[in-house]
């Protein structure tokens, strides 16, 4: 049976005799070779696809954590705002421990795969007339008052629980990479991996610690620019946030570990996604390729990445957001009669 976080991670996270080991398989998600892209970077380049966590997301292994603590802590109700992610996951987990799960999200603004898993795992789902910051302060006042159970990645939970994704590519390269490429929207993903290479280091895990390369969509680039976005706007709606929650932490990792906080066009974001898919067979939501959009753009800018290690974070699937591989397609679709002559005419061989 597979192990999940709680119990393969067991030392290094806040786990006692009190907290249920709970799991609906997250974690233990594949690191592969990039074959063709690479050859662009002349690096080794590495794809760690937390796409394949049980809710389809990088979220599952923080919120893992958070649902265990939340119920060692007697709570029945959990609640989060969400661009989406964290929303399928909350909805998984909670429905896994019979807790009543409440997600507040930015009306419009979420993709069509995330709304359908929190409402089929039984989420009861708020669309707020506003952005995902709005949410976010609402939920933050209402959890001040209410007696529920915040599970955005403001719950220390959430960070420790994904720092493990830094320990698994330790632990499958043997040591860490030169670099790790991340896209950033809330900032906790970009917090916690830090907090995990830093760990293994300490332990003697690591002989290195990476330089986190974190990279925040033009439109919503408050960190990058220096200042809260009021109106984020990006094609990649999981990182449409205006103002961080883990803003302070994200610039303490990227300052301690010589990396840069940048930012990437949505038609960068677009390209990058569409080179994963069709070189390399990796199908990310459009958030979770800013970080090759960004190895792309800093490429161009005359950075050598020859013979650097990196890897590159798939934060969420592409079957996400069914709407925007559709309407960015770049391939035509041919229809024929069902018949022999017509599919060899379609195909050049008639
Ligand atoms: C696919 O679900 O914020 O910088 O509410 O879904 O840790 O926020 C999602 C974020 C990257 C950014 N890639 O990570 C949410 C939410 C994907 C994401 C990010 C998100 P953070």
């Amino acid at each position: 049976m597979t192990e999940g976080v709680l119990r393969r991670y067991a030392p290094y996270l806040p786990v006692g005799p009190g907290t249920p080991m709970i799991s609906i398989g997250e974690g233990g998600t594949p690191l592969i070779r990039s074959r063709r892209l690479e050859k662009r970077f002349g690096c080794q380049l590495y794809f760690k696809l937390e796409s394949c966590n049980p809710s389809g997301s990088f979220k599952d292994r923080g919120m893992v954590v958070a649902v265990a603590k939340a119920i060692e802590a007697g709570s029945r109700a959990i609640i989060c705002a969400s661009t989406g992610n964290t929303s399928a996951s909350a909805a998984a987990y909670g429905a896994h421990c019979g807790l009543d799960v409440y997600v507040v999200v930015p009306k419009g603004n979420i993709a069509l795969g995330k709304m359908a898993q929190a409402l089929t795992y039984g989420a009861k789902v708020i669309q707020v007339q506003g952005n995902f910051d709005d949410a976010l302060r609402m939920v933050r006042a209402l959890t001040d008052r209410h007696p529920l159970t915040l599970v955005n990645s403001l719950n220390p939970h959430r960070i420790e629980g994904q720092k493990t994704a830094a320990f698994e590519i330790v632990d499958d390269l043997g040591d860490a990479p030169d670099q790790l490429f991340i896209p950033v929207g809330n900032a906790g993903n970009i917090t916690a991996y830090w907090r995990g290479f830093v760990e293994y280091f300490d332990a003697g895990k690591a002989h290195v610690k990476p330089q986190m390369m974190g990279f925040e969509a033009e439109g919503a680039a408050p960190i990058v620019r220096g200042q809260v976005v009021e109106k984020p706007e990006t094609v990649a709606s999981a990182i449409r946030i205006g103002n961080p929650a883990s803003w302070q932490k994200a610039e303490a990792a990227r300052d301690a570990s010589g990396g840069i906080i940048d930012m990437v066009s949505d038609e960068q974001i677009l390209e990058a996604y569409h080179l994963m898919a069709s070189e390399d067979g990796v199908f990310g939501e459009p958030s979770s390729a800013a970080g090759i959009a960004g190895l792309l753009k800093l490429t161009r800018a005359g950075w050598s990445f020859a013979g650097k290690r990196i890897v590159c974070v798939v934060t969420g699937s592409g079957l996400k957001d069914p709407d925007t591989a559709v309407r960015y397609s770049t391939v035509s679709l041919t229809e024929i009669p069902a018949k022999l002559s017509a599919l060899e005419r379609a195909l050049g061989c008639g």
